[in-house]
């Protein structure tokens, strides 16, 4: 290895000796020239726009890299209790803009480019999405880094350095195309390699069983095919507070090892291409967002991170404590996002047992004092269950390890609940049956001290519900944590106009302290105020609507009502709800009921799983209808649809700000939380939506008066279900009669016969799991309210600024902080500043 200590060197404290970094625009203009021109080698006749991108990322990092030391040693120094966010997911997005916003350096930099005839806005829209996740859940961990560095609270994010990630979508002839995501081939100028904290992660291979020189019996797992885990180090910037935190990614690796048989047989290429097959590890982000997709790489992905990560965190403790590990629950805890590092659990038994040698009731001690678990969904076709044989195969000691749990776990319900077999059978972390799986949710909850929802009527049915025996077990560990997005992205840094008005009004103590909101919320009756609102927001819409031109070559005249849905594509979400909806309007025009008409746009946007095939149908009906209605000189001025491909991070930090309307219609019960709700309330959009996932919450907020609620609730879905009737409902109601009647005339596939015909099948269903027909009627009338409301535009402008002042509650800095005070338990720490 090339990382072995210096023996004859004595590196002096004046290595480090270095002075501060200038901040202000000429300082900052002489370093973006030096490595534009020398580091990066550049001449006059470069014309790239990545480039100037390159080159500030690297001034940038540097003012990033010397606060970095100072909050690693500040937290070293502190010996204080630290916390690992565990997540197979990151959506980070772009970092140069929020590096500039968070060092307090935007307008200094955008003038120093200036000079130098650069535009910022330019430069900054070169760079890569780090799209390392599917949706919510990694989007979620994003803004919780961010707020977790705000806070000052020494939280450390893990997770996998895919190569490629969220897939591209084209979409081609009305078909979502998926394209591989290979960010970042031009490299990512953010990350630190450290290949000096690399860590061996085993697979395979069996189960031996040894004396130690005490006698005492130790299990050893040998024979296993190892994989490395290189380390990749990301700064994760507090706002304006010299803390940088990390994110620190595996990226997987092949040892240098070589099968000598094959080797000595003469087939020295093919022993070295076998080396390959360990890096696929990380190669590729799974694209499945709400279904369990049970492949074995997928496995290996989640014991990779998990192993990796509890492994550094071991290591740094013994650096620190020798084989003491008598405090360390006291001084260490392990956030599980969702089930998917759920292992964690049976590994650290693992790691304590077999390579600390603990005996085994003070390691499931510590682990049980340690790991917390946040669970994101009801549905069951995500929950994710592991065939047990693929255990044996792939990792066989901890296939053990869980038995073991198992027996102990059955044990207490069994003296809890003696002689209900029929209780254990449901909470057994083994589901029995011709394949027996691992219930990887149970093993999450038997592990944990705290079991968390994301929102109050998800956490309330959880309870209820989906954990209801563990719940009846272990009432204590259950708690909620209404999630939240950060402020700085999705307010002061997407929306710069908003923000300058909300300066000049309120000052800029909201960005740390987004309660402060709740202060414009009387200026919503003050009409200068409301025409400088009416201002922002159109200006945001026209960026939104050039983006739309752009993207998708249809017109959106501002002056329209924007009413947007982006998301994942799912049929819970219930994109088809919308879609009916537009048909409907589409009706009204060719029918010429047009009195009080209010122009719409409605812009739809988001991924499908490629294995999904309804999902990408209905993109597919989304361009149809797209198509056919814009092409018709009747809705002119009047009526738009859009399917906005490729949706991410840095568009939905355009598309946030340019929303009149914001679409949140899951079926009650079944979206967790949601979370883009809150990025379009912040920026001044008002919810349509369903009594769901934090709609509720919002709604409590705002009041009935400034938010569209709708539909069925929770309780009233499982009521209706039974006898559930979607084809009275479409023969009772004219208005669905005449929607189906253009879907079934086939009037959206002239060329394309049956096409639909899934559609069409699945709101007619008796059986239809998301009854997407129940809430038809009292949709349409919840849109003409909405239509009528922005009719009324003092109306409509006090219901929007009331909308963002009442959003102080979903900053994650709220969420944050309620994790810290039940969960972590951490005290912040600061570091010292620079100068
Ligand atoms: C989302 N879940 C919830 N899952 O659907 C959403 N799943 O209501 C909530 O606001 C958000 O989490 C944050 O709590 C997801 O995004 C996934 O992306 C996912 C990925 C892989 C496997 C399963």
């Amino acid at each position: 290895s090339p990382f072995t200590d210096l023996t004859k060197s004595q590196p002096s404290p004046r290595l480090f000796d270095l002075p501060p970094l200038a901040m202000d625009r000429d300082g900052l203009a002489e370093d973006f020239k030096r490595y534009y021109a020398n580091t990066l080698g550049r001449d006059t006749d470069c014309r790239s726009a990545y480039y100037p991108y390159r080159a500030l990322s690297i001034t940038l990092r540097d003012r990033l890299m010397e606060r970095w030391k100072r909050t690693r040693h500040a937290h070293d120094q502190a010996q204080c209790k630290r916390t690992y966010y565990l997540s197979l997911e990151f959506l980070m997005g772009r970092s140069l803009s929020n590096a500039m916003l968070n060092l307090g350096i935007t307008d200094e930099v955008e003038r120093g480019l200036y000079d130098l005839g650069l535009l910022l806005e330019e430069i900054a829209s070169n760079e890569p999405d780090a799209g390392l996740g599917n949706g919510g859940l990694g989007r979620l961990a994003a803004c919780f880094l961010d707020s977790c560095a705000t806070l000052q609270l020494p939280v450390k994010g893990y997770g996998l350095r895919y190569e490629y990630g969220m897939f591209r979508q084209l979409i081609e002839n009305g078909y979502q195309i998926e394209e591989p995501d290979h960010w970042m081939r031009e490299g990512h100028p953010w990350e630190l390699e450290r290949p000096e904290y690399t860590q061996r992660v085993q697979f395979g291979g069996r189960i031996e069983i040894h004396k130690d020189q005490h006698g005492r019996l130790r299990v050893h797992w040998v024979d296993t095919q190892d994989v490395l885990a290189v380390p990749f180090d990301t700064p994760i910037p507090g706002y304006r507070n010299d803390t940088i935190n990390t994110l620190r990614l595996w990226k997987a690796a092949a040892t240098d090892e070589f099968d000598l048989r094959e080797f000595n047989a003469g087939s020295y290429p093919e022993s070295v291409a076998q080396k390959n097959s360990a890096e696929h590890i990380t190669m590729v982000l799974y694209p499945n967002d709400a279904n369990e997709c049970g492949k074995e790489l997928r496995l290996r992905q989640q014991y990779f991170l998990a192993s990796a990560s509890l492994k550094d965190v071991l290591r740094e403790w013994t650096r620190l404590n020798g084989d003491d590990f008598s405090g360390f629950a006291d001084k260490n805890c392990f956030q599980l996002n969702d089930t998917h590092p759920a292992i964690s659990v049976a590994e650290l038994m693992r790691q304590l047992v077999d390579d600390k040698g603990l005996e085994w009731d003070e390691a499931w001690s510590i682990t049980t004092r340690t790991m917390a678990y946040t669970n994101h969904t009801l549905l069951p076709e995500a929950l994710e269950r592991w065939p047990v044989r693929l255990f044996e195969n792939l990792l066989p000691r901890l296939l053990q390890i869980i038995y073991e749990i198992n027996a102990r776990f059955l044990a207490e319900v069994a003296a809890k609940w003696p002689g209900d077999l029929d209780r254990k059978r449901r909470m057994s972390l083994i589901e029995e049956g011709s394949d027996p799986q691992v219930r990887m949710a149970y093993l999450a909850i038997v592990g944990s001290f705290s079991i968390n929802g994301v929102a109050a009527l998800h956490s309330r049915l959880l309870r209820g519900g989906l954990f209801r025996d563990f719940y009846e077990l272990w009432p204590a560990r259950f708690n909620n944590k209404t999630n939240g997005v950060t402020p700085r992205r999705w307010l002061a840094l997407c929306n710069p106009a908003l923000r300058e008005l909300l300066e000049a009004r309120i000052g800029e103590g909201w960005i740390r302290n987004l309660e402060q909101l709740a202060r414009v919320a009387p200026l919503a009756d003050d009409t200068g105020f409301r025409d400088r609102w009416h201002q922002v927001k159109q200006a945001n819409k026209q960026r939104l609507a050039d983006l739309v031109r752009e993207q998708c070559g249809v017109e959106f005249p501002i002056t329209a009502l924007f009413d947007v849905q982006v998301k994942r594509i799912h049929e819970y979400k219930r994109q088809l709800l919308n879609l009916l909806h537009v048909i409907h309007l589409y009706n009204r025009i060719k029918r010429g009921d047009l009195d009080n008409w209010t122009p719409r746009c409605v812009l739809i946007g988001g991924k499908a799983a490629p294995g999904y095939t309804m999902a990408k149908v209905i993109i597919k009906l989304a361009n149809n209808i797209a198509a056919a209605i814009n092409a018709d000189p009747d809705t002119d001025g009047r009526l738009r649809l859009a399917f906005l491909p490729d949706y991410r991070v840095s568009l939905m930090e355009i598309i946030a700000p340019g929303a009149d309307l914001s679409e949140q219609i899951s079926t009650a019960g079944k979206e967790a939380s949601g979370t883009g709700n809150m990025k379009f309330m912040m920026n001044g959009a008002i919810t349509i939506g369903t009594y769901d996932g934090a709609n509720i919450e919002i709604l409590e907020q705002v009041g009935e008066d400034n938010f569209f609620l709708f539909g069925l609730t929770a309780e009233q879905i499982d009521e209706v279900r039974p006898h559930y009737d979607p084809n009275r409902l479409i023969e009772g109601d004219p208005d669905f009669a005449a929607v189906m009647r253009l879907l079934e005339t086939g009037h959206f596939n002239q060329f394309e016969p049956g096409l639909f015909d899934a559609v069409i099948r699945a709101i007619r269903d008796p059986q239809d799991p998301w009854m997407t027909a129940a809430d038809f009627r009292a949709y349409i009338d919840a849109q003409e309210r909405a239509a009528a409301a922005y009719r009324d535009q003092p109306r409509w402008l006090r219901m929007s600024i009331l909308n963002c002042a009442g959003s102080g509650p979903f900053s994650s800095d709220r969420t944050i902080s309620e994790y810290n005070r039940d969960i972590w338990r951490m005290e912040p720490v600061a570091p010292d500043p620079v100068r």
